[in-house]
């Protein structure tokens, strides 16, 4: 962007409701060069083509005016784990904050996956994997460019991942920008958004790839657009890293990449509960009343959020004396009914002389500079501002000592907000520019400062390890919850991420299904949208049926602006608030199976929310599914993102699936016709698993029930399995070995229960085990609405269905210890 446009501050403009048409991206169009073999010996190539692990090229462009700058090399590397690399550089490379481990070079190339070959010994280097070419190397002087060119002999290639983008799953015929936007517009052509994951999957005749290329200057991915069977990436730097995997399913994939990138850490158990948040609760007494009213609703939750408001006149790490003249006073009543608080944290400090933060930063040089060494000052919720430099290991620290201020009140975690970075004086109007300019310097570590235009999709990434390391300063027995707008690949390491500013649509409840699908499949497990919605003001149907689908989603919190209605579970009447509570209440009773699953994300890179494909790969009906998906394995959710909808279609996969509330038993693979009133999930178990819940709890703190249930749902012959995991639900005491993991496993009427770890006792005294008939849905019957009355979408006769008893046919019901061993049933 010039300089020259961007606005100065006025402190008196509204400068957050500005207008934002719809653009198009479109890689800024570029004279590209072909990058060519170049013998060391100045010939125009090699004639010893065969390339081994570790081999490397010369390559320039010797028809570009720019010939003196563009000779590059590229190195390819092969990784035990049969992943590939390709490095092309010409200078430093500067550390990756993505990447955690590299794993081991593994110098034969016939590592797992499938071997690659350099398969054009002329000038230009192609090499292939599989199905895929990769190669068409080329430079300009602000960019470099190469292709994937999938040889699918005519079947095009599906592609997923991505991380958070609007849009379907599959993201094919698009161009996509990677450069993280304060975004408030989410309609369905718009791209950026806040987070930036160069990573996807793939699918080509079957087989699986992972493409991922690490570097976080602002990349364009033009994924079958411009040909249909190529994938053409820009990457505006001078170097790319690209790594190449290769997987017989897409679960696996994956887990190549999150053992490169890092997976997502067990959270503290109070994480998975409810959070409720609004911008902003204020002040202290309104805090109270929203603590109050979910305690005499007796509704579950654990977190109350504080927005922006919190503080004095938006200076970060402040309270506002008026609103909240003892945090520490209020934090700790909380507490006692059960609520723990996570505060909203912006990285813009107020350029303000009198402001402690502002002072010791400035003093100590440790905010982000223009070229010519000035502080640079933009603009946010305080006015001007200036914006720590997260690139070096020193201010993250400071950053995280500043946690004090809010930890010693008794916050619990934090919420990272504005990290793109935002910056109000940028462009409102094109908000990939609504940041500030990419001519201001992040100093790093090594010394050698780097530009915006590498640093800005680290920014956030820098802010959010800041943030983990205030947790290893101030609460090294915690593990911390921290919750991100922004970020780029591998933030799973540090935070789970929310999908910013979307309004209370249905369109937008509809669309948080892919949205939050394609996170968790770029490697971020803890993930959530706004219930409800956060601009404009839900409807109370839509807020019922929003909030029935979250609590099938990683992370559960209802959010709204500071101009709507409120958005909390009672502010719908009595009938919202039953739906909240039955929600709520169902949540709090999957905790066990949802910590699990967590553990699996932990030690697997699992995802907790799953597409479909996921599964069942084969299953072309599935690669365009954006409105089913699994919620851990046992769950299939089919949420109603419709207004006025009494059924839901739902496809279901192969095998057998109980209606979770009646235990209607369907045969997949098939198309059905749902009954989906209000107040009814449509919700699947499937057949073969065993789901370990317990009585719901008003608080995560609150002790457990002495009862584990385990409800078993055979599949066709009859058998089924189920894990649990336990632990402490904080700490870090997991990692040394205290931890149990409990398998069951159900065959010809007996339950084995054995302990595949055991390393701390389980709080449950005893399991109520019941296995599930199923009622055969293959009678030609049709499903009878549960709502007979003329008026059930108005919501005055809701009936909501209960879980894990009322109409569901248990064949057999039984106690037995928490203990390995065997039970016949
Ligand atoms: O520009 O802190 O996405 O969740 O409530 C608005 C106020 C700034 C944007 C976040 C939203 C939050 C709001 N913030």
């Amino acid at each position: 962007m010039n300089p020259e446009n961007r606005t100065d501050i006025d402190e008196n403009i509204d400068l957050a409701h500005t207008e934002n048409p719809t653009r198009q991206i479109k890689p800024p169009q570029r004279d590209f060069y072909p990058l060519r073999l170049r013998g060391s010996d100045g010939s125009a190539g090699r004639p010893d083509e065969q390339v081994k692990a570790g081999g490397q090229f010369e390559l320039s462009a010797p028809e570009s005016p720019y010939a003196s700058q563009s000779q590059r090399h590229v190195a390819v590397s092969v990784y035990d784990s049969g992943m590939y690399s390709f490095r092309v550089w010409k200078n430093e490379i500067p550390e990756s904050w993505a990447v955690k481990e590299l794993p081991a070079a593994d110098e034969s190339a016939a590592a797992a996956g499938g071997a690659l070959a350099l398969t054009s010994p002329a000038q230009v280097p192609e090499f292939t994997l599989g199905e895929l070419r990769i190669g068409g190397w080329q430079f300009h002087p602000d960019a470099l460019r190469f292709s994937i060119v999938c040889d699918g002999e005519g079947e095009l290639p599906r592609v997923y991942g991505m991380g958070e983008k609007m849009g379907r799953l599959e993201r094919s015929g698009r161009v996509w920008d990677m450069w993280n936007t304060d975004e408030p517009e989410h309609v369905p052509s718009r791209d950026p958004l806040y987070v930036s994951i160069p990573f996807a999957f793939v699918a080509v005749k079957g087989e699986w790839y992972g493409v991922f290329v690490d570097n976080p200057a602002r990349q364009y991915w033009d994924t079958a657009l411009s040909r249909l069977n190529t994938i053409s990436i820009d990457v505006e730097d001078e170097y790319l890293d690209i790594y190449l995997f290769k997987a017989d399913s897409p679960r696996a994939l994956l887990r190549k990449y999150t053992r490169l990138t890092g997976t997502t850490a067990l959270p503290p158990a109070w994480g998975l509960g409810y959070h409720q948040s609004r911008y902003s609760y204020y002040p202290e007494a309104e805090v109270r009343r929203i603590a109050e009213t979910f305690r005499r609703h007796n509704l579950p939750a654990d977190v109350i959020q504080f927005d922006i408001d919190y503080m004095d006149g938006y200076r970060i790490f402040t309270w506002d004396k008026s609103g909240f003249p003892d945090p520490g006073g209020l934090i700790t009543d909380l507490r006692d009914q059960g609520f723990k608080v996570v505060t909203i944290v912006d990285p813009g400090i107020k350029a303000d002389p009198e402001y402690s933060v502002y002072k010791e930063g400035r003093d100590r040089n440790y905010f982000c500079t223009l070229p010519d060494g000035s502080v640079y000052t933009g603009a946010v919720w305080p006015g001007k501002a200036v914006y720590p430099d997260f690139s070096r290991s020193e201010v993250r620290s400071w950053w995280a000592g500043m946690h004090r201020e809010l930890f010693k009140h008794g916050v619990s975690g934090i919420w990272n907000d504005m990290n793109e970075p935002a910056d109000f004086t940028g462009d409102p109007e094109y908000r990939p520019d609504y940041t500030v300019p990419n001519e201001l310097q992040a100093a790093t570590d090594t010394g050698t400062p780097v530009s915006f235009a590498r640093f800005h999709n680290l920014y956030a990434t820098g802010m959010n390890r800041a943030t983990r390391e205030a947790f290893q300063q101030h609460h090294p027995d915690h593990r911390g919850f921290v919750i991100t707008r922004s970020g780029y690949a591998g933030l799973q390491r540090d935070a789970g991420v929310w999908t910013g500013d979307n309004c209370s649509w249905w369109e937008h409840l509809e669309a948080a299904v892919p949205m939050l699908l394609g996170l968790s499949i770029s490697g971020v497990s803890m993930v959530g949208s706004d219930t409800g919605g956060f601009q404009e003001d839900s409807s109370a149907q839509l807020y019922a049926r929003w909030f029935s689908f979250a609590a099938f989603t990683p992370y559960f919190r209802s959010h709204t602006a500071d101009d709507t209605r409120a958005h909390e579970p009672w502010s719908f009447g009595e009938h919202v608030l039953d739906i909240s509570r039955h929600y709520l209440n169902l949540r709090y009773s999957l905790l066990p199976y949802i910590y699990s699953a967590f553990y699996r994300a932990e030690t697997e890179g699992e995802p907790v929310m799953k597409p479909l494909f996921f599964e069942w790969p084969q299953d072309l009906r599935l690669a365009e599914m954006n409105d089913e998906y699994l919620f851990g394995d046992s769950f299939l959710v089919a949420p109603v993102t419709r207004a006025d909808t009494l059924w839901r279609h739902v496809y279901l996969p192969e095998g057998n699936w109980y209606d979770f509330w009646d235990d209607t038993l369907y045969r997949g693979a098939g198309d059905r016709l749902i009954p989906a009133p209000i107040g009814r999930l449509p919700l699947f178990v499937r057949g073969g698993c065993i789901v370990p819940h317990e009585a719901p709890r008003l608080h995560t703190g609150a002790e457990h029930s002495s009862v584990l249930s385990l409800d078993i749902y055979p599949d066709e012959k009859g058998a089924a399995t189920g894990e649990l995991y336990c632990d402490a639900e904080e700490g870090w005491n997991y990692r040394d070995g205290e931890y149990s993991l409990i398998t069951f496993s159900f065959r010809a009427g007996k339950l084995s229960i054995e302990f595949q770890h055991e390393g701390f006792t389980p709080p449950w005294k005893e399991i109520e085990v019941r296995v599930h008939g199923g009622r055969s849905a293959e009678s030609g019957e049709t499903p009878v609405p549960l709502e007979t009355t003329a008026d059930p979408l108005r919501l005055e006769t809701v009936c909501l269905p209960e879980p894990f008893a009322g109409e569901q046919r248990i064949l057999v019901q039984k106690r037995v210890p928490v203990d390995a061993g065997q039970h016949s049933l």
